[in-house]
């Protein structure tokens, strides 16, 4: 299935792991780019120099291109933009905020930027930018999200801007790769079901509880603090939201969330963790290698689009 993000980015398979923030190491970002997909490492809150690391290793496992993901809250942001540049990145997907100030220094190098966009006017602004593509996120992905659903914001998106989309949220298999293409895009970006590859190094407690997540188990926290997070339904979702229901501050909020998403991947901390997915949980059923992954979401879209 070519497509102009396939040529692009010189890979086999129109699917992109999402650059999820303490999931998106080596070697889960190798295994996807291995079975012919792009991996990431998602650089998240790291210092820079973890991210080069981590970079080493997973070139140390594959020799397919692998991206980045430089989520653009994080104040060390431009020490990872130059680490990406030592290192030799070639794409770079950006998150949760605008990356026109890096721009120039990738284009010149010859970086890909593919920045998420939650919005028509966002994706129309990395346009001119000089983005090379744009992943249109829904609201039903997991993690920081906007407003619009993946239904409705694709197509706008595909026909606001020139350059080529990334559908995202929603989507965990040949259905929804096939229904993302319907709607004008030319890849689709993927996280939740990689939470349970057999490469992913989240811990098993925290894999068993987006298999076991029915369509209704997340939750968007956050919302009054203007960065809503969707995550899976647990102890701390229903404090963080009585809290603010409660109109507690931003400080007190924090004190909930501080290492939560570390103590859910890492600890396995089911109670008090974050539970980052998105409302696909519901159909991922088992976990299973990447390769494995990506040839029954491929032979399904395939046969579904008549290829
Ligand atoms: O970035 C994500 N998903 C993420 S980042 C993350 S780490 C985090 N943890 C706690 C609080 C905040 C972040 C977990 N999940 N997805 C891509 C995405 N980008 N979704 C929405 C956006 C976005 C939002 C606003 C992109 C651009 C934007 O524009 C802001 C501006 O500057 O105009």
């Amino acid at each position: 299935m070519k497509t102009r993000i396939t040529e692009l980015l010189g890979i086999k398979y129109p699917i992109i792991q999402g650059g999820m923030a303490w999931v998106a190491e080596h070697h889960l970002a190798a295994a996807v780019s291995e079975a012919g997909g792009l991996g990431l490492i998602a650089a998240a809150s790291a210092p820079a120099e973890v991210v080069r690391n981590e970079i080493r290793k997973a070139r140390e496992l594959t020799d397919k291109p692998i991206g980045v993901n430089i989520m653009l809250m994080n104040p060390n942001a431009p020490k990872v933009a130059e680490v990406v540049l030592e290192e030799g990145i070639k794409v770079v997907t950006t998150g949760a905020g605008n990356p026109a100030k890096f721009m120039k220094e990738f284009k010149e190098a010859g970086v890909k930027v593919i920045p998420v966009v939650a919005s028509v006017a966002m994706a129309k602004l990395m346009e001119r930018s000089g983005a090379d593509a744009v992943v249109a996120e829904g609201m039903e992905s997991g993690g920081h999200i906007g407003s619009q659903t993946t239904m409705c914001l694709v197509p706008q998106v595909a026909d606001a801007v020139q350059i080529p989309v990334i559908g995202a949220g929603g989507i965990g298999d040949g259905r929804g790769l096939a229904a993302a293409f319907m709607l004008g895009a030319e890849a689709v970006q993927m996280g939740t079901r990689f939470i349970v590859a057999k490469e992913s190094i989240v811990h098993e407690n925290y894999k068993e509880k987006v298999i076991k997540a029915r369509d209704i188990d997340s939750e968007i926290t956050g919302t009054s603090t203007g960065h809503p997070i969707r995550q899976i339904r647990n102890q701390m979702t229903r404090e963080y939201l009585r809290l603010e229901k409660e109109g507690a501050g931003l400080e007190e909020l924090e004190q909930l969330t501080l290492g939560a998403l570390r103590k859910a991947v890492m600890d396995g901390d089911t109670v008090n963790g974050t539970l980052m997915a998105g409302q696909i949980a519901g159909i991922v059923k088992k976990e299973q290698t990447c390769r494995e992954m990506l040839e029954e979401i491929m032979a399904e879209a395939e046969k579904l689009l008549g290829r």
